[in-house]
């Protein structure tokens, strides 16, 4: 199978991170995202965005997705065979795009990270008070949740874990204000100490 992806991209890591837990080659091909998208590339994927996987003639895009079809096609526990812990799997994922990430981690990376590696000046104070008010309500929420239990869905790693951990890989460099979130942290140094994410991990530039 073929990923077609930007490495440092929260996205495109969980992907390759899943693989490389489940110990399914990938054939890696970067896109470069500082760059406009070719019409070939376009012709994958035409939203331009990453990561793409190609299995064949099947063509997949949103990250999601396809750590579910590299799971599902492995039979792997991380997807498990039952309905109810696929629809808490997915309803994580739900809340990982639409919330955790959308409105919380992403815009705080993009403002106190991504912005300092790309030269595009200081954050911008007012998008940084709207995320983090969205990250504080958020992980509140994992907080509790992870009172209850050890991983995300029912007592084991899932594909729940890789997804909502993702959006937390850059939570040092964005300073996201995990400190009052004990539980948080810990499921998190737990699920990143998996040897998958350094396997895949991006080669960093060092930040301007
Ligand atoms: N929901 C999508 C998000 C994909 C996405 O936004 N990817 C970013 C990199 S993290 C991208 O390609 N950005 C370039 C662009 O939007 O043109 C997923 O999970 O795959």
């Amino acid at each position: 199978m073929k990923l077609y992806g930007f490495p440092a991209s929260p996205n495109t890591w969980k992907v390759r991170a899943v693989a490389s837990y489940l110990n399914v080659p990938l054939d890696l091909e970067v896109v470069d995202l500082l760059k406009p998208r070719t019409p070939a590339y376009l012709a994958i994927n035409p939203t331009g965005r990453t990561p793409t996987l190609v299995d064949g003639d099947f063509r997949l895009w949103e990250s999601n997705a396809i750590i579910q079809y590299i799971a599902a096609k492995n039979g792997s526990a991380l997807w498990p065979n039952d309905p109810q812990k696929r629809a808490d799997i997915t309803r994580w994922q739900c809340w990982q795009l639409a919330h955790w990430g959308a409105e919380a981690c992403q815009p705080l990376t993009f403002q106190r990270f991504v912005k300092k590696m790309l030269n595009l000046g200081p954050p911008d104070q007012t998008a940084v008070a709207k995320a983090r008010e969205a990250f504080n309500k958020d992980a509140a929420v994992l907080e509790a949740h992870l009172t209850r239990q050890k991983y995300l869905v029912g007592d084991a790693l899932t594909l729940a874990d890789f997804a909502v951990a993702a959006a937390l890989l850059y939570a040092k460099q964005a300073e996201l204000p995990l400190e009052p979130h004990g539980n948080v942290r810990a499921w998190l140094d737990r699920v990143l100490a998996l040897p998958c994410w350094a396997e895949t991990a991006p080669q960093m530039p060092a930040a301007a």
